[in-house]
């Protein structure tokens, strides 16, 4: 797949507030937050989109999936609430194609999402 801006950080090519790491995940502050707190999780290999993941990519995905949970419950989110987003493709919104998880919370949220 082709190198995204999220590639650059988990390369430490471009600064970014990085809030989490372990072997395959890397978690930072979004650029332009759209709630009190909003963090991306990603996985370090790239994969584009969710619709391009493959049972190649459970583990993976299960880990960062897990891996904003434990964000969420150690920074004390959990019990209010908080949502993960993932944007697929182009009528998602979605602009960067290295597979994230959106981690959004201190505020209540819509629904359904706009
Ligand atoms: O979300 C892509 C998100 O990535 C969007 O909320 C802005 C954020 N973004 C873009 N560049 C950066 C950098 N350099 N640092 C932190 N956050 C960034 P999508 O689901 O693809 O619309």
């Amino acid at each position: 797949m082709a190198d995204t801006i999220f590639g650059k950080i988990v390369r430490r090519e471009i600064p970014a507030d990085i809030v989490y790491e372990d072997d395959a995940v890397l978690a930072f502050r979004d650029l332009n937050p759209q709630a009190p707190v909003h963090v991306l999780f990603i996985p370090k290999r790239p994969i584009a989109t969710l619709d391009a993941a493959g049972p190649n990519d459970a583990a993976l995905l299960g880990q960062l999936l897990l891996a904003a949970a434990a964000y969420a419950r150690q920074q004390g989110f959990a019990e209010q609430g908080y949502r993960c987003v993932i944007n697929t493709n182009r009528d998602s919104g979605q602009t960067v194609y290295h597979l994230h998880v959106h981690l959004l919370a201190g505020r209540a949220m819509h629904w359904p999402p706009g």
